[in-house]
């Protein structure tokens, strides 16, 4: 009777323990607040995980920046301190022009148009993420990117001598074109570089503008929608094949269902945040002619540039968006 009892318990220790080690710890870090769709959406996405590897994959977020600073998350997923990680694509085009394309502007403006630039990008954005050792899990676009700034502009020279916060070498470059001094800020220090002064205008979607609370120091938003920069999530190769196939196929999974999601939420979100903006002294300005006609020069420019520059691959890429 004592044995059988002894014996059953071990079994029982012993299932708890193999239950135990079969459970993985990862680490996510991103550069948004709680308050931002793409982290909203990348709790659910957790949860999701979760339940779907029935617990055997357990992620922490590490939002707003509070791990890894936005230039380092890439890095920290690719030398695996982090085994997930939410980068801006964008922010790397100093890296490989691939991770330029969506934040060029007046290539792609809408949600429709955007998401075929991304089907258009995503093998060879996958293939290069590949080669850094990273899979990409899913991609989410940002709302379109409008201009806040205090100042009447109607037109591009009306921006001359702005201090312009820039997110990526590609919002410097057209703050270069304008005229504009650029200060690269990213968003988590954003709040700060307006109270203090450092900038008093930049390009980025009216959810950037509200959950920094921009209203408090620029009444205006020039609604340019100039393209829509995309959030990736990405993980450590090398992580994701330590997991047993079953919990693969939940992390593939939950990336496919947030990448839908998220690009819903971002849509329906934008709508939110302008209201917000309004109901906080914000005026949306519908973009004139001239400083539209003006932009859109600056972007031909800028693909024209980034042609040179992504080569075969690059050309192959605008083909296949323009032939959708
Ligand atoms: N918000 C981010 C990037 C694009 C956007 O809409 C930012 O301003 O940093």
């Amino acid at each position: 009777m004592f044995k059988k009892i002894s014996l059953l318990t071990g079994s029982i220790l012993l299932a708890f323990s193999a239950g135990a080690q079969a459970q993985t710890k990862w680490d996510l870090p991103s550069a948004y607040p709680a308050s931002n769709f793409h982290v909203e959406n990348l709790t659910t996405f957790i949860k999701d995980v979760d339940t779907l590897s029935e617990g055997k994959l357990k992620i922490t977020l590490h939002n707003n920046a509070s791990l890894y600073k936005a230039p380092e998350i890439k890095r920290a997923v690719q030398g695996n301190q982090a085994q997930i990680g939410e980068i801006l694509l964008t922010n790397f085009a100093n890296e490989d022009p691939i991770y330029e394309l969506d934040g060029l502007p007046f290539l792609a403006t809408g949600y429709d148009a955007s998401f075929k630039l991304y089907q258009a990008q995503k093998p060879f954005l996958e293939k290069k993420l590949n080669s850094q050792g990273m899979t990409l899990l899913y991609a989410v676009a940002w709302p379109p990117q409008g201009i806040f700034a205090n100042k009447d502009i109607k037109q591009i020279s009306d921006m001359k001598g702005l201090k312009w916060r820039a997110y990526s070498p590609v919002t410097a470059k057209i703050a270069e074109l304008v005229g504009a001094q650029p200060v690269t800020v990213q968003q988590a220090e954003l709040a700060q570089a307006l109270a203090t002064g450092v900038i008093d205008s930049y390009m980025s979607s009216a959810s950037t503008g509200y959950d920094t609370k921009t209203y408090e120091y620029i009444k205006k938003f020039y609604d340019t929608q100039a393209w829509l920069p995309k959030n990736a999530v990405i993980v450590n190769k090398k992580a994701f094949e330590a997991l047993d196939p079953a919990t693969q196929q939940a992390l593939k999974k939950a990336g496919a269902q947030a990448e839908e999601r998220g690009w819903k939420l971002s849509q329906e979100k934008n709508k939110w945040y302008q209201d917000e903006l309004a109901k906080n002294g914000m005026e949306t300005i519908k973009p004139t002619v001239e400083l539209k006609e003006g932009l859109s020069v600056i972007g031909k420019r800028m693909l024209d540039d980034w042609l040179k520059k992504a080569g075969a691959d690059g050309q192959a890429m605008i083909d296949a968006y323009r032939k959708q």
